[in-house]
């Protein structure tokens, strides 16, 4: 299997990267960028494990951050591994979120967990993995705890349900609708994810080739929901991102508990 190591920035990429790989490791730069590109074999051979960027969002605000989308845009791999830092959940998710919205199968290392609880933090992964519909693996990868059961997990044929939705209101629904509707068929993309893409204004997914051809249909959606929604030009980015806040909250609200530390 090809693993992809997606996270935010200080997160504990490098760390999990090691914990998971044995000594052979590939290192290059990805195309176009100066940015390394790791990759490393998974120990107990099931494959390799590649490191991308640290990022907050698919969105790109920079060349070495369009590392990520381009990487989901045009290679072959099996899963993805979204290493999540547990004392910063809220921030994380919206990350979590888009790459569940790509539509393959997704683990996540739920990491520092260490830090998480000196905060007072309880987080109830059970309840995690209702909502997202994957595995949560809570671990503390700077001393490789739980790490096992990440590679347990990998002989499991990680299982999603693959189908995971956020409802984004019913204006941006109909133009997420409209546009899957008008979107080539290209390799084996999930259309849904395209459209939100496109719809954020993700300039990697708005300058494919393959768009060519509807892009100005799929423009004149976007300005009209932008249209509709205000007048303000970044209205429609900020509406999707509060609709992903809210099933943050959600999940927040559930499946984490603060204990008030000062009255110890
Ligand atoms: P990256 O920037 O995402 O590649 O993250 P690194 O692996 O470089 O880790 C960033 C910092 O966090 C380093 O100082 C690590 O030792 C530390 N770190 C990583 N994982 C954990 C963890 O689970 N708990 C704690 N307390 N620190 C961690
Ligand atoms: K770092
Ligand atoms: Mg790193």
């Amino acid at each position: 299997m090809e693993v992809a190591l997606f996270g935010n920035p200080n997160t504990g990429k490098t760390s999990l990267f090691n914990e998971l790989t044995g000594s052979y490791e590939y290192v290059g730069n990805w195309t176009g960028v100066t940015v390394e590109k790791k990759v490393g074999q998974l120990k107990g051979n099931y494959g390799i494990l590649i490191d991308l960027p640290g990022i907050y969002t698919l969105n790109p605000l920079s060349k070495d951050e369009a590392v990520a989308s381009r990487f989901l845009l045009e290679n072959q791999f099996s899963t993805i591994l979204n290493i999540v830092d547990a004392s910063q959940l809220a921030r994380n998710l919206h990350l979590t979120i888009q790459l569940l919205e790509f539509g393959k199968p997704v683990m996540i290392g739920l990491n520092m967990i260490d830090v998480a609880k000196s905060r007072g933090m309880r987080i109830d992964d059970r309840v995690m993995m209702e909502r997202l519909g994957i595995q949560v693996v809570p671990i503390v990868a700077r001393t490789g705890k739980g790490c096992q059961a990440i590679h347990k997990q990998f002989d499991m044929n990680i299982h999603n349900d693959l189908n995971f939705q956020i409802d984004y209101g019913e204006l941006i629904e109909a133009g997420i609708s409209k546009i899957e509707q008008l979107l080539p068929d290209i390799r084996s993309l999930n259309k849904r994810w395209l459209a939100i893409q496109f719809l954020e204004g993700n300039d990697v997914i708005c300058n494919m080739p393959e768009l060519d051809t509807c892009k100005q249909a799929l423009l004149d959606i976007s300005r009209q929901l932008e249209h509709q929604l205000s007048d303000d030009k970044y209205r429609l980015k900020q509406a999707i991102y509060r609709k992903r806040q809210q099933f943050i909250d959600a999940v927040m609200k559930d499946a984490v508990q603060f204990s008030n530390l000062e009255k110890r």
